[in-house]
């Protein structure tokens, strides 16, 4: 390889050394090919200077010869064999050529090409015009999709030029059509010759790359795969099917466009997003999923927008079509606890037999939020899980399939993310297959005013996935190039992208008038014939089918409908619960409840806590030479456990820790979260001497310990966010956790956060466990990085701020279990050390918000000591005042109430101004669900005293608006509550150090001043 470099870097200059001239030249050709003519737009004519025959466009084919020459001399001419070895032997430019000898020797068979070149005098001319047939070749390889006819309207406004693919523009004429050529290595368009005339050549290149498939890979930088297509597409008489393949294909047609017709004729005003325009899909789908299936895949994940998905349920995943159209029935009632979603976003999960590869496969489609392309990730994240869980280290067994709309591919950088994911180790799904139905519009928009690149799948180019575009209109074409694509996929476990070039018959859903904003385009389609239709005259013509038989499929499939209607109107009530995408079987009762309503101790035995606490601190390798500093981190461990106590680092070890020996599987992810952006963690030991050896301790707590994944990520927070939260959905026996770097750019990812994690399980019925850690905390660091935005999520809970709950048995648990997310602010690792664990222990699944500290993870007061872990105890909601004022509630002047690391500047100045008696300070842990009982509880037991929040975020921010109501409802309005904190601003802080201390201590002297009471809340 790097004798290849060597070699062609030589051969650049030379190619660069010269002067291409453009030389209009008269029309040459014209061949029999429809419409299309061959212009010559210029020939290049090389300086003699250097190589006579090299010029900067053939330098590719060089290296092309070079390879096949590296391989066997044989495989190329003696006069490039002779060149080569002058060039490798370090030929000074212009000197590596030679005449070669006079071709003699056996007969290879070939056609005519002894003939050719016997007759041919000037062996310079010869090489020149093989030359330029393998540019001529390769430019059809390169871009024959331009000229592909891909759009079934013809009315594409992109506007690529044809030239390259003229013989003229490479130096042939007219006269050369009849030559015979010898083939390059790098075409496979010859079957079993290794040598055409022109003309064959130029039929053959047409078929391959210019009909009704356009392949877009001559950008793929791995020339296996390269060859791997270029056999697929080229190879004489390779799209053929068989008659029983044909029917097969016929039949999906049908169910695809008859499904569109039946619900348009029964709910002609309902918003489906129908399909029309795009019927292939279905036979795509169908087929990608056969050959898969085939192939050994068992489990398909699918992810898809709105275009299409009810007839993907009814005819791909194969959802009961009476469940399905109970869904436009707008008087049933809703069974299920949460509010539900519109049918077109609703998942489904379904395992049946395969009839093509005679396999079972599972096949689960994702539900999705409105908000395009959102899906992808979580898909990713899903199929992951799924394939770990299942020790697919290949994705041999489990895969993804994403669906995609032209506008929203290219509009939404999510799709670049998740593209960004794809051969990540830690969260390669080892190749999706991407299905886009280009409609070439995008609700009103037309693809000229919606992206800037030719075609809408250019975002796939980023990761050297090649790119199957197809005329949706022929759906042969179609099932050839999915099957294409299944096979890719299966080989070399990368991404493909088939582009369904297609058109919407309707408006964007079907109250939507297109003519308003797309005249021509809907005059054009006005006309067209349905791709049904269009098909079945082929079939018939062909003699494939009879037009009876057409017929009565379409009858036999009427009736299914029909019946299935008929069924339908017997529900009376509609469970979401049938929609479910991801089925924990045996974690929850049948009747899907959680088996108990409590949660049992969170905390455990000294021993393990000892031998975690060792692991943390040691470095399980042998001749593994850690950095100096780390050393001490370790030392420092060792010290904590042998005094009992844990830092907010050790916390999480002992969580995660302990959790990996009983059985649950640990997942950290986000970016650089193997050491931690702050230093502290180091759960990915890296040998100072050898490279890339690392060491992770934590997979060392026990032989029979589940797997401990950490792993820094792409800088993408929606793409992986969204992974995790996929990867949570798997499974209920894993603890997966995301960090922000900071707890601001969770910002980037709002619409996880908004569309799927905090109403996910409303809208889905679908439990979630993710954890988000966000580190959050005003150091006078400036605005950015200061706040992990805690409002935002607590305006996002839906538990009521003005009802004092019933507080009756395990209250907790059940305020738990009725929120939509657990927000938390630990002051203390312990418990975040218990926080953590209960995500596990709890019966049901809950997201878990927990604003992370950073001083905090070197304070020397918050530390925690083993006796805070230990069986029987507990995280707590709320952790009242341990100290003299508690001791003497009555003598109490002032409570003041907080979260999270304010806490230690309240107790230093508490000390400082000698009010250890006189104030108490109670720290709400859990902000949500609100523990009511408790604040009740800490209010009661001082009654002389004043009451205050206090918060070191602007009032405008941080918990204030959430707390205010509910500190309120507790009291019944019977007491005042005051507030001690910084003024209301825009920004989350202050960029100056000064002000952010003066800010600080303000707040503090109104949190203690005990003769002045600080404004009301
Ligand atoms: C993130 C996001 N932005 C805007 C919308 C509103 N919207 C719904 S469909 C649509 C057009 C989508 O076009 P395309 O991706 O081509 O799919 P098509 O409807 O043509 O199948 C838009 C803008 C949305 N659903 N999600
Ligand atoms: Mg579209």
């Amino acid at each position: 390889m790097h004798h290849l470099r060597t070699t062609v870097a030589r051969l650049g200059p030379l190619a660069a050394a010269q002067t291409a001239q453009i030389a209009p030249q008269s029309r040459l050709l014209a061949l029999e090919r429809g419409t299309r003519t061959f212009q010559p737009v210029r020939s290049l004519r090389a300086s003699v200077a250097a190589e006579p025959f090299l010029n900067g466009t053939s330098s590719n084919y060089v290296e092309e010869m070079y390879y096949a020459w590296l391989e066997d001399p044989r495989n190329v001419h003696k006069s490039w064999d002779i060149f080569f070895r002058n060039a490798n032997a370090g030929a000074p430019p212009g000197a590596a050529y030679q005449s070669p000898p006079p071709l003699s020797g056996p007969s290879d068979g070939t056609m005519g090409v002894r003939a050719l070149v016997g007759a041919q005098p000037n062996v310079e001319k010869l090489v020149k015009d093989h030359l330029a047939v393998q540019s001529l070749i390769r430019a059809y390889q390169v871009r024959g999709h331009h000229i592909a006819k891909l759009d079934p309207l013809g009315i594409s406004c992109v506007d690529f030029d044809d030239a390259p693919c003229t013989v003229g523009l490479y130096g042939l004429t007219e006269g050369d059509l009849d030559k015979v050529f010898r083939l390059p290595a790098s075409t496979f368009i010859g079957g079993n010759d290794s040598a055409l005339p022109l003309r064959e050549i130029i039929r053959r290149l047409e078929m391959a790359y210019c009909q009704h498939i356009g392949v877009e890979f001559m950008f793929i930088n791995d020339l296996e795969q390269c060859q791997w297509i270029r056999q697929k597409f080229e190879t004489p008489g390779i799209m053929q099917f068989s008659l029983e393949e044909k029917r097969t294909l016929l039949g999906r047609m049908i169910r695809s466009t008859r499904f569109e017709e039946f619900l348009q004729r029964k709910w002609s005003s309902e918003k489906r997003f129908g399909l029309e325009g795009c019927e292939s899909l279905i036979p795509a789908l169908k087929t990608i999923i056969d050959r898969s299936s085939q192939c050994g895949v068992e489990s398909m994940i699918l992810g898809m927008p709105h275009r299409g998905r009810l007839n993907v349920l009814a005819n791909v995943i194969r959802k009961d079509l009476d469940q399905i159209f109970c869904q436009f029935d707008s008087k049933l009632e809703a069974a299920d606890e949460g509010s539900g979603d519109v049918k077109y976003h609703l998942g489904m999960y379904h395992r049946r037999m395969n009839r093509v590869s005679d396999r079972y496969i599972t096949l689960s489609l994702v539900a999705n939020p409105s908000h395009l392309e959102a899906v992808d990730p979580v898909v990713q994240g899903k199929t992951k899980a799924e394939q770990f869980y299942s020790g697919d280290t290949e994705g041999k067994r489990v895969m993804s399939i994403l669906l995609h709309g032209d506008a929203a591919f290219a509009g939404q950088g999510i799709v670049y993310e998740t593209f960004h994911l794809s051969d990540l180790p830690s969260y390669t799904t080892h190749g999706t297959i991407h299905v886009v139905v280009n409609n070439q519009i995008g609700f009103t928009t037309d693809p000229r005013m919606a992206r800037s690149s030719p075609y809408p799948t250019d975002v796939a180019r980023v990761v050297n996935a090649p790119i199957f575009h197809v005329n949706a209109d022929n759906p042969e074409a179609v099932m050839f190039v999915c099957n294409v694509a299944a096979e890719w996929r299966n080989t070399f476990h990368k991404d493909v992208v088939v582009d369904l070039v297609s058109y919407r018959r309707n408006g964007h859903n079907e109250m939507d008038e297109p003519m308003f904003t797309q005249p021509l385009m809907y005059k054009q389609i006005k006309k067209q014939k349905g791709v049904l239709q269009k098909f079945v005259e082929k079939l018939v013509a062909e003699g494939v089918i009879t037009t009876q038989h057409y017929e009565e499929e379409v009858a036999r499939y009427d009736k299914i409908c029909e019946d299935a209607f008929a069924h339908s109107k017997d529900e009376k009530i509609l469970h979401i619960k049938h929609w479910l995408d991801s089925p924990w079987p045996g974690f929850f009762t049948l009747d899907g409840q959680p088996k108990t309503m409590s949660c049992p101790s969170t905390g455990i035995r000294e021993d393990e806590l000892c031998h975690i606490g060792n692991v943390a601190a040691s470095v399980p390798l042998e001749d593994f030479m850690i950095h100096g500093g780390l050393s001490r981190i370790l030392k420092g461990r060792a010290h904590m456990v042998s005094k009992r106590v844990c830092d907010w680092a050790l916390g999480e070890y002992m969580a995660f820790g302990s959790l990996l020996k009983e059985g649950i599987h640990v997942r950290l992810s986000g970016q650089d979260v193997e050491r931690g952006t702050f230093s502290h963690r180091h759960h990915v030991l890296h040998d100072q001497n050898v490279d890339k050896r690392i060491c992770i301790p934590m997979n060392s707590i026990s032989p029979d310990q589940a797997p401990y994944t950490v792993c820094n990520s792409s800088l993408s927070e929606y793409g992986v966010l969204g992974f995790e939260l996929g990867f949570a959905m798997a499974s209920p026996n894993a603890l997966v956790l995301w960090e922000a770097q900071f707890g601001d750019f969770h910002n980037t990812a709002q619409c996880i956060i908004d569309q799927f994690i905090s109403s996910g399980q409303a809208k889905w019925v679908r439990q979630n466990g993710i954890v988000l850690l966000l580190p959050h905390g005003m150091e006078g660091m400036g605005p950015e990085h200061s706040s992990a935005r805690p409002e935002r999520f607590l305006q996002m809970c839906n538990d009521d701020s003005d009802v004092f709950p019933k507080v009756t048995g395990d209250f907790a648990v059940h305020q738990l279990y009725d929120c939509n997310w657990i927000v938390v602010n630990c002051s203390t690792p312990a418990n975040y050390f218990h926080v953590l664990r209960r995500q596990i222990l709890l019966p049901f699944r809950k997201p878990l918000i927990v604003f992370t500290p950073k001083s905090l993870l070197r304070h020397p007061e918050a530390k925690s000591s083993f006796d805070d872990m230990l069986p029987g105890t507990h995280f707590q909601r709320l952790i009242p005042d341990e100290g003299p004022a508690a001791v003497g509630p009555q003598n109490v002047k002032r409570v003041v109430f907080c979260t999270g690391k304010i806490y230690y500047d309240l107790i230093r100045e508490r000390k400082s101004r000698g009010l250890e008696d006189a104030v108490a300070v109670v720290r709400i842990e859990q902000l949500s669900p609100f523990p009511f009982d408790l604040v009740k509880a800490e209010a009661d037991q001082y009654q002389n005293a004043d009451l205050v929040w206090c918060q070191e975020e602007h009032k405008n921010q941080g918990y204030y608006d959430y707390v205010k109501p509910r500190l309120r409802t507790t009291l019944n309005r019977t007491r005042p509550i005051w507030y001690a904190g910084r003024e209301p601003a825009a920004a989350p802080a202050t960029g100056n150090k000064h002000s952010h201390v003066t800010e600080l201590q303000r707040l503090l002297d109104a949190a203690f001043d005990l003769e002045t009471s600080p404004g009301k809340l």
